[in-house]
């Protein structure tokens, strides 16, 4: 009964409807989603239970504008109206953002059965990567991933990196900066550091063959993969346009490149566990259940690890390198430190070791700051599994919604740290000797283990560029040997400034990397270059 009077209601506003002129049933279809919107944001705002919701006109994009341009700036605005937690609507997702320590705890230190990393970023990672590793498989292969990966990541194995990063510097520097003919010259770090990057690591984790094949075509297909590893690809993952089908057709050559290196090391049984990340994963990626990973996974993994060192290496060294050439003391500062060292040893830069990089404290200062002003991804996700409770209030997260953390934002917040916005590698020095004067240590030295080794079971710092939790990064220690090597090697041989003024952050991109047009530096050798 109830039925028939809906149904006669429906009919009678249809009839209503198509009796209108036609451009007022375009402009009522139209108005739509825009009080569909309204009224969704109306309902939000009164359920008690709901985080406040940052308010938007446009239905679906949100206030993509805001964060995808801005985000430290949007998230401080937010914060003077909402407080540290609050939601806001992002290409169709709705993005709940928890500030500051008690944010970090809430996202790193989530259970694994509330919040997903993989449902997240598969869609970006897997063409990428490949099938069946990181994203594209349950949390507890991806555990164990880390695991075999962190084989190669020992300090036995820094020590061979070195020299080989050292020496790959050295001649890209002479080919492209083309020191046999100038004493000084300009050059833009967006083309040099991404190089630079691919070349070491390639050279250290994947070894002399793999790096020699960037010499030929192959490095176009590194080129065809990386645009296929940009923001768009989180919504739109498949789109039928050349791009794509560049990233795909990348995707297979390069990791059929991986298969017959892993072959063929396999059938002449050329493998030194120590030797690269390849022999690493080869003799260790057995899993607990006794299922051993097989060698598409092997190769699908290796282009996971390059290309997550790969940007994230690329843009901090890229920063610290403007920050240098804008206070150019602080070169002689690195100089003096650097020389100092290598007299003690009677040596120059081709006799700095792995051991050497550990004493060079005021060239770690400089990475550490640089990765607290320009966290490579300023923005984390998980989504939501189970509805999630927020502590201490009164609201639940949704299932289907997103979560986002962001440690880039306390980083750069006067609230943590004062003079935020000054580059001050010193500051470290200061804070070290303030956290010793600490009486109440005890919490720093809890660990946990989630299957790849023990680490930092409290997130709440404000200072965490690596991440924590299950997801921790396990680079960290890769990517200061082989940013203090590339460091230290710049400030031996030469000294820099910028050829324009401090460059803009772009925050569009994949990492926090600087407005291209303004990433030149002049260079011009030292009395103690070498090459
Ligand atoms: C459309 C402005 O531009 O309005 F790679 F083995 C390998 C990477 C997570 C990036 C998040 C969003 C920017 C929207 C702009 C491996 C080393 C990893 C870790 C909106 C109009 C991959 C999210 C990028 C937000 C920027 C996920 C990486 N260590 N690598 N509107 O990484 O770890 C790996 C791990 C992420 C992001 C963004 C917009 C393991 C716009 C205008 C436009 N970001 N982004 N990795 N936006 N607009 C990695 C974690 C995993």
């Amino acid at each position: 009964m109830e039925l028939e009077v809906l149904q006669a209601y429906a009919l009678s506003v249809y009839q209503s409807f198509s009796e209108l002129k036609l451009s007022y049933r375009i402009s009522i279809i139209l108005l739509i989603p825009f009080v569909y919107n309204l009224l969704w944001q109306l309902y939000c705002s009164v359920r008690r239970d709901r985080v406040p919701l940052v308010f938007h006109w446009i239905p679906w994009f949100g206030s993509a504008v805001n964060f995808g341009m801005r985000p430290y700036e949007f998230f401080e605005e937010c914060r003077e109206k909402y407080g540290d937690v609050f939601a806001f609507v992002l290409l169709g997702k709705v993005m709940t953002v928890y500030l500051g320590p008690k944010g970090h705890e809430f996202v790193f230190n989530a259970k694994l059965s509330d919040v997903s990393a993989e449902e997240a970023y598969k869609h970006l990672t897997t063409p990428v990567f490949g099938k069946g590793v990181i994203y594209d498989c349950p949390n507890s292969k991806l555990m164990e991933q880390k695991k075999f990966a962190k084989f190669a990541l020992t300090t036995d194995s820094f020590r061979t990196y070195v020299p080989k990063i050292r020496e790959e510097m050295i001649s890209y520097i002479k080919s492209h900066f083309k020191t046999n003919e100038n004493d000084s010259g300009k050059v833009n770090v967006l083309v040099s550091q991404p190089e630079i990057t691919i070349l070491t690591a390639s050279r250290s984790l994947m070894g002399d063959e793999m790096r020699k094949r960037f010499d030929t075509s192959f490095a176009k297909l590194y080129t065809d993969l990386d645009k296929g590893f940009t923001p768009i690809n989180f919504v739109f993952p498949h789109l039928p346009l050349p791009q794509y089908w560049r990233r795909d057709a990348a995707q297979q050559k390069i990791s059929n490149t991986y298969l017959s290196l892993i072959s063929h090391r396999r059938n002449t049984g050329d493998i030194v566990p120590s030797r690269d990340l390849i022999d690493s994963l080869m003799s260790n990626s057995t899993y607990k259940d006794g299922v051993k990973m097989t060698d598409q996974e092997i190769a699908n993994l290796l282009i996971g690890i390059l290309m997550g060192g790969q940007h994230t290496s690329a843009a901090t060294s890229s920063w610290f390198l403007l920050h240098l050439g804008d206070k150019t003391h602080l070169q002689e500062d690195l100089y003096k430190e650097l020389t100092e060292l290598l007299a003690s040893t009677k040596g120059d830069i081709y006799d700095l070791t792995y051991d050497d990089l550990q004493k060079l404290t005021l060239h770690n200062n400089v990475i550490k700051e640089t990765l607290r002003m320009h966290m490579p991804l300023h923005s984390i996700f998980r989504k939501v599994m189970n509805p999630l409770k927020v502590p201490d209030s009164n609201y639940v997260v949704p299932k289907g919604h997103h979560v986002l953390v962001s440690p880039g934002y306390s980083m750069t917040s006067e609230r943590f740290f004062p003079q935020a916005d000054k580059f001050d590698p010193y500051r470290w020095e200061k804070m070290a000797e303030a956290a010793n004067d600490a009486t109440n240590q005890s919490n720093l030295d809890k660990t946990v283990d989630y299957g790849f080794g023990a680490i930092s079971k409290g997130v709440s710092s404000p200072y965490l560029p690596f991440g924590g939790g299950r997801h921790r990064c396990i680079g960290e220690q890769f990517a200061y040997v082989q940013l203090t090597t590339i460091l230290a090697t710049f400030v031996y041989n030469f000294r820099w400034k910028l050829a324009d003024k401090m460059p803009l952050v772009d925050y569009a991109s994949m990492v926090t990397l600087p407005i291209e047009e303004d990433s030149n530096i002049i260079w011009e050798k030292r009395d103690t270059c070498v090459i």
